[in-house]
């Protein structure tokens, strides 16, 4: 049985691509560099996985690399381009790679493509912008020239026939946006039909350059969040799919005319089937080769399914979205159970690309050996993969010792010590329903103001301050042991002091100590409590050539010291104004790392949570009165089915106030929330139930502000103010006029000041300025209240 996996890193066991991206960028190599080194790296990545044991001949390893993301590259394909990069575009020719990323990274005024949350993961990918007018055709053979590179190889070493990889044409349109200049009820899936015809013309030159196989994924097929009613997306693949199957003749042809490759169309992340429609049914109703399913989120039927008896069945068992070795005996188990579908043949394959999850779990030295013998990244879930094929062909005595190795890692950790700590579980077990209640609203905004004695429109920023290149380099000097603690201590201390005492200069009401101690805001966490363990080569691409290290939780939760609180006691001590503690919230922690599968996500939370509550009450014991639990990836977890989302908002809400809870009545609560798109967890920001909420709303000109009011939310509300993602200094008038704006829409004594987000990526002198207009602009408007 063959063995596949949907996709794999593209960002190089060292980073090698961000790197070579990155020096391009500035100009430290030429673009034609850049294409060598990523050219080896995809030859390098190609006789790797065949290394590893997926066939070289058969198209068992995919074309997946990008320079900068999958959905930028079907916009390239295509050719299109928006208006205002239409300058870039040689008439009908195809995007240089210098304006591939021009659109990624924006130009002067013109901003680049908006970029959003892939599904439920970490990944961001860019919005393609469509409208009537937008040029769409096949003007970039790029996915062809890469099949033959591989194919030939010009260093006349091992060749591989590899799958090239692509979003598939309707996943394509449903993730658009119309064009700004689109007419009222454009839809970028009116374009459906440009889309196909293009993708037609590539499958004949992959076929031409002799592909016998290519993969479009479709994702968009397990979601009901796109505003498209399953029906029409029903009715799109099926005119997408017997345009680009059913009329091109297949690489199957005996006198081989073929008009293009086999295609295997994948539905990564979820469900094929949902209460809409049946997805695997409607793909089985094509004439592709080939559908993969996800077996770890999704289920199929028990009983056969038309159409299915002509094609392969690729079952995505290995999880490409998480880092735990899999139950293989079981898996096998799962794959032996798929014969009553009566597909035509059975491959084994990953749930999702492998992207998800870092390269290999050899190049971590430092992780207990008991916690790796538990886990699979990329490399080792190729091997699992190429196991259960074996094991689904020659039977399970073939693979015996890797059944049992595995079986044996399974059980170690269920046993393991640090998996369950009763003192831990007893705690939770123990919580009731007062543990998540406050004092009522009006009473706890009373206590506050006697305390804080704030002024209308206080101002405040949301928590770190630029770390600048020093910063960097300190931190990293400590972490590789070549600064004492001492000498480290000192150097952060005086980082906070500058920082409070501009703070204090700029006139800003409640501060904060700006975070220079900490380097990513879920690994600084993960990094000091008890049940998670963190990587040094872990790397997951989050977009572009952005990089996280998500820490795996693997255990119970729990805070053996405290956390933040000797940073936070410190700035409070060189200033009479106070001083706001920051830390991250139970959901964002959760999102932005590996969780366990043995617990349900609600109830890891709420460990997290109750670490959290301690911290916030030994804030509160050195004297600190506002606390903020920022949460902006809330968002992110939200299931891709409606249906699914009021458990998801009932624990994640919970887990919360769990968090905070524990506040005294006079101690001020906030939270920050950030990545837009909140339409969806309007409501869950009430039930957060925060004294003050800040929230991204500059580039949507404090839209979000009456959408809050109307929802009913009635407390401390900070719609930022500008735009932290670009330098640009906001002027005092537009400050000014953004405030005046959100005091209209809410009652003005609800309203903060404070930028959209946290300043780390921020040089200090555009800072300076910025945060001196915004409080120039508050002092102007409260003078006028
Ligand atoms: N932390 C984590 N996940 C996240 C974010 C985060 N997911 C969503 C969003 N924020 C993604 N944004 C970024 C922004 C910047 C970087 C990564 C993700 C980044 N990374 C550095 C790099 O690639 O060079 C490495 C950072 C490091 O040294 O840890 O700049 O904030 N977990
Ligand atoms: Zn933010």
């Amino acid at each position: 049985s063959p063995a596949t996996i949907l996709g794999y890193p593209r960002i190089g066991r060292r980073r090698e691509l961000k790197r070579a991206v990155e020096a391009s960028w500035a100009g430290r190599t030429t673009t034609d560099e850049l294409e060598t080194t990523a050219g080896e790296l995809r030859l390098a990545t190609a006789r790797h996985l065949v290394d590893l044991g997926l066939d070289a001949g058969t198209a068992a390893v995919p074309g997946s690399f990008s320079y900068y993301d999958q959905v930028l590259d079907a916009v390239a394909l295509l050719g299109a381009v928006p208006e205002r990069f239409r300058d870039l575009v040689p008439t009908d020719g195809p995007l240089s790679l210098d304006g591939y990323f021009t659109l990624a990274r924006g130009e002067g005024d013109k901003p680049p493509l908006e970029m959003t949350k892939w599904f439920d993961t970490n990944y961001h990918y860019l919005v393609p912008e469509i409208g009537p007018g937008t040029p769409i055709g096949f003007v970039d053979d790029r996915v062809v020239r890469q099949f033959s590179e591989l194919a030939q190889p010009s260093d006349g070493g091992q060749a591989v026939v590899t799958r090239p990889v692509l979003v598939g044409p309707v996943t394509f349109l449903l993730l658009s946006k119309a064009a700004d200049d689109a007419p009222d009820g454009f839809r970028p899936l009116d374009r459906l039909d440009d889309v196909v015809a293009a993708y037609a013309d590539l499958l004949r030159a992959l076929a031409a350059a002799g592909a016998p196989w290519v993969q479009l994924d479709e994702p968009a097929l397990v979601t009901d969040l796109l505003d498209v009613p399953f029906d029409e997306v029903a009715d799109a693949v099926r005119r997408a799919y017997a345009r680009l199957a059913t009329d091109l003749s297949p690489a199957s042809r005996a006198d081989g005319l073929a008009e293009r490759p086999a295609i295997l169309v994948t539905a990564p992340y979820g469900d094929l089937r949902s209460e809409a429609g049946d997805g695997l049914a409607l793909l089985a109703g094509t004439d592709v080769e080939a559908i993969a399913v996800d077996l770890v989120r999704g289920t199929v039927p028990a009983g056969p399914v038309t159409g299915l008896e002509t094609k392969t069945l690729v079952a995505g068992v290995i999880d490409g979205h998480n880092i735990w070795r899999a139950d293989l005996d079981a898996r096998l188990a799962t794959l032996e159970g798929l014969a009553t579908l009566g597909a035509g043949a059975v491959a084994v394959g990953t749930s999702t690309s492998l992207l998800h999850v870092p390269h290999d779990v050899a190049e971590e030295p430092r992780l207990d050996a008991g916690l790796k013998s538990w886990l699979a990244f990329a490399d080792q879930k190729v091997a699992e993969v190429v196991t259960l094929a074996t094991g689904l062909a020659d039977g399970r005595t073939a693979v015996a010792d890797a059944l049992a190795e595995s079986t044996a890692a399974v059980r170690s950790r269920a046993q393991a010590t640090g998996v369950v700590v009763p003192a831990v579980r007893d705690r939770t077990a123990a919580l009731t329903p007062d543990d998540v209640e406050r004092a009522p609203y009006a009473e706890r905004a009373a206590a506050q103001q006697a305390r804080l004695n704030l002024p209308p429109l206080p101002t405040t920023t949301i928590g770190s301050f630029p770390q600048t290149a020093e910063i960097r380099t300190t931190r990293a000097a400590w972490v590789r042991g070549e600064l004492s603690d001492a000498d480290y201590t000192a150097a952060m201390r005086a980082e906070i002091a500058s920082t409070v005492a501009l703070q204090e200069e700029l006139g800003l009401d409640v501060l904060v100590h700006g975070e220079p101690e900490r380097n990513d805001m879920v690994q600084y966490f993960a990094e000091q409590l008890d049940g998670f363990a963190t990587t040094v080569h872990g790397w997951v691409q989050s977009y572009g050539s952005r990089c996280v290290r998500p820490p795996i939780l693997w255990g119970d939760v729990s805070r053996p010291a405290p956390l933040t609180v000797e940073w936070t006691a410190y700035a409070a001590s060189l200033t009479d104004k106070p001083v706001k503690g920051m830390l991250t919230g139970p959901v964002t922690i959760l999102a932005w790392s590996f969780v366990r599968y043995d617990l349900p996500l609600g109830d890891t939370a709420d460990q997290v949570a109750l670490a959290l509550r301690d911290e916030v009450t030994d804030l509160e014991e050195a004297g600190i009165g506002v606390v903020q639990v920022d949460e902006p990836a809330l968002r992110e977890l939200l299931p891709l089915r409606r249906a699914d989302h009021p458990g998801y908002l009932d624990w994640s809400v919970r887990s919360f106030r769990l968090s905070t809870a524990g506040a005294d009545t006079a101690t001020q609560v906030h939270t920050h929330l950030c990545y837009s798109e909140f339409g969806q967890v309007i409501g869950a920001i009430d039930g957060l139930d925060a004294d003050v909420t800040s929230v991204e709303a500059a580039r949507s000109r404090m839209e979000i502000v009456p959408e809050l009011a109307d929802a009913g939310y009635a407390r401390g509300i900070g719609p930022g103010v500008y735009d932290i993602h670009s330098p640009r200094v906001p002027s005092v008038e537009e400050v000014t006029e953004l405030v005046t704006l959100a005091a209209k829409s809410i009652d003005p004594r609800l309203v903060w000041v404070n930028p959209d987000c946290g300043l780390k990526t921020r040089a200090y002198a555009e800072t300076k300025e910025s945060l001196r207009n915004l409080v120039t602009a508050t002092r102007s408007v409260r003078a006028a209240l």
